[in-house]
């Protein structure tokens, strides 16, 4: 599995509880978010990770999910273009700060595309074409993962936010997701999520350790089974704004 060395994240602003959300479980509490990102960066360092925090930008509530702004790869960061308006802009100040580290590609209009729809499995990238992810986006971006030497395969998905709310790649042919999206582990193991623990299907490999979301027993007990090293994150309140472990990260 890819070894990390760094990681853009973003602190939750004030107006977080602003942001896009279809959960239906309430409103976060802003305190408690802030909390929960501040066990999340030091799970990074625990990880081993240099952590670039960067300060809450007021004019985007959903911009602590810093993911749906940026492709990393060894050779180049590819800057997106988020498909929902509001959202669009937050990918300036990722440009900013990642651009010392990596070259920089970019998502072009039409394109929409949103890192939470990228899926990496080893040298293989999967697209989700979602409400925020079009295929002009997606061709783009596979054009130019071709070019430094990666494949991409476009899966549709439906009844999800991004593909990856509904997916992850643990490493070691290993995979946790819900049924929709089993054709990608095809050939593979992949843990079903239950419907009940459907939030459980996004987990974040980081170097040694597997990080997976608080609360979601069933689906702890089978990934205990494959012997990670699991650290484990309460996740409620970013839960309530439709992101996941993945979303408030970029590592490269
Ligand atoms: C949104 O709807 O855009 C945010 N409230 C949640 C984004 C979550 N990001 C992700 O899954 N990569």
């Amino acid at each position: 599995m890819h070894q990390f060395t760094r990681a853009i994240v973003r602190k939750p602003g004030k107006s977080f509880a602003k942001g896009i959300t279809t959960s239906n479980l309430g409103k976060p509490s802003f305190e408690l978010a802030l909390e929960q990102h501040a066990a999340y960066r030091e799970m990074l360092k625990q990880s081993g990770i240099d952590v670039i925090v960067l300060e809450a930008d007021e004019r985007y509530p959903d911009g602590c999910f810093v993911e749906d702004t940026a492709v990393v790869t060894n050779e180049a960061a590819i800057i997106t273009r988020p498909g929902d308006p509001s959202r669009l802009g937050e990918e300036e100040s990722i440009l900013q700060t990642i651009s010392k580290y990596k070259k920089i590609e970019r998502i072009t209009a039409p394109g929409n595309l949103e890192g939470g729809d990228i899926l990496r499995v080893e040298k293989k990238f999967y697209i989700g074409i979602t409400k925020r992810t079009n295929t002009e986006g997606a061709n783009q971006l596979a054009q130019l993962l071709k070019k430094y030497g990666y494949t991409a395969t476009q899966v549709p998905v439906k009844n999800i936010l991004h593909l990856k709310t509904g997916i992850a790649y643990l490493g070691d042919n290993n995979f946790i997701g819900v049924d929709e999206l089993k054709g990608i582990a095809q050939g593979k193991n992949m843990i079903k999520v239950e419907q009940s623990e459907e939030y459980s299907a996004n987990c974040l490999r980081v170097n040694d350790n597997l990080i997976i979301p608080k609360g979601f027993p069933k689906s702890k007990s089978q990934i205990v089974s494959l012997g990670y090293n699991i650290i484990e994150l309460e996740m409620s309140e970013f839960r309530k704004m439709d992101g996941g472990l993945t979303c408030l990260s970029l590592l490269f």
